[in-house]
């Protein structure tokens, strides 16, 4: 006989009884939203979209607990929870999603994406909802893509212009290969953590430096522990809203249509979050005593990272690379 996790009872229990006859109002169906950065962020921004929209449309059937600050853990071991229906549902980076999915790798090549409109299009048309459908295969659902931003980098030791001057420097990269590879074709040191380790190892300075987007930068106050800035835009860096598989198997048709497009606002709102942060976020980091590198010798930084497509184009679905490059 075919036996059944306590999880799957309670599940399909709690998602059964708001149908029971005479409409007693039953207590409403909590689900976990996790993500790394602080609830007064770009994240927390789409975090709140994401519950507004799913209660509005589930008329208070789902309430949507939003789990901040790294609250239930890194991105890496969030996703793990998804899988084995720990956490239910997730805003991260791609950092570790490659890891999981080896083609999401493709999103994260250096100087691939030429400004927000391009990766909006490419993420917003057949090839992020290519990517999305992905997620199945690893007991995820891929729901949409909001933001995190193009990532810049900071350090401790001196200005960086050109790759020249990044040369053994200690620099945080996320737990991917792509990411690992082109801080070490750049000549640096990269080394690769989880969010939550990064600002105490670079209080302790085991490392010199990590890379970010702004929002990311401004909200955690990185100028106590860096003083250089380089714009560098060295990679765009997507959000996935992402859902343990485990609960969407329990939800109706229509139920997931909500989740879905409780996804897609939450993906609006990081974006006009993102522009909002940038439009006076580099100001903020240099008024608060950042020395900041605004342009850099691109072909410099473009050439060197020539070996990581050289060597991963052929693992990681080169052909993506080339419809991603060709998307207008
Ligand atoms: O997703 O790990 C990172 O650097 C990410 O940008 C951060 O966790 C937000």
């Amino acid at each position: 006989m075919k036996t059944y996790s306590l999880k799957k009872i309670t599940t399909a229990i709690a998602l059964a009884l708001p149908l029971l006859p005479g409409g007693i109002a039953l207590a409403a169906q909590e689900m976990n939203l996790a993500f790394t950065p602080p609830l007064n962020s770009h994240y927390g921004d789409a975090g709140r979209a994401f519950a507004e929209e799913i209660e509005r449309l589930s008329d208070g059937e789902f309430k949507i607990v939003l789990q901040p600050a790294s609250a239930m853990g890194g991105e890496r071991d969030v996703l793990e929870g998804l899988q084995i229906g720990s956490v239910e549902l997730t805003l991260t980076s791609t950092g570790p999603i490659g890891n999981f999915i080896p083609s999401i790798y493709a999103l994260d090549f250096p100087f691939l994406f030429r400004d927000y409109e391009h990766a909006h299009a490419v993420l917003d048309g057949e090839i992020g909802q290519e990517l999305l459908a992905e997620f199945e295969s690893e007991g995820l659902i891929g729901l949409a893509w909001a933001e995190n931003g193009f990532r810049h980098l900071t350090n401790s030791l001196r200005p960086v212009e050109t790759p020249d001057d990044l040369r053994g420097m200690k620099i945080r990269t996320m737990e991917n290969r792509v990411h690992l590879e082109t801080f070490r074709e750049l000549g640096a040191a990269p080394a690769p953590l989880s969010w939550t380790e990064v600002i105490t190892a670079l209080q302790q300075g085991t490392i010199d430096g990590q890379e970010n987007p702004t929002p990311i930068l401004t909200v955690n106050s990185i100028w106590e522990i860096q003083d250089h800035l380089t714009l560098t835009g060295h990679v765009y860096s997507p959000t996935a809203v992402v859902m343990s598989q485990i609960y969407w198997d329990g939800l109706s048709e229509e139920q997931q249509g909500w989740f879905r497009q409780a996804a897609q606002a939450a993906a609006q709102a990081s974006r006009e979050s993102v522009a909002r942060i940038e439009a006076e976020g580099v100001e903020l980091l240099r008024e608060n005593g950042m020395q900041v590198v605004e342009e850099i010798d691109y072909e410099q930084f473009r050439d060197a990272v020539q070996p990581v497509y050289d060597r991963f184009a052929g693992e990681f679905n080169g052909d993506l690379l080339e419809r991603i490059r060709n998307t207008q």
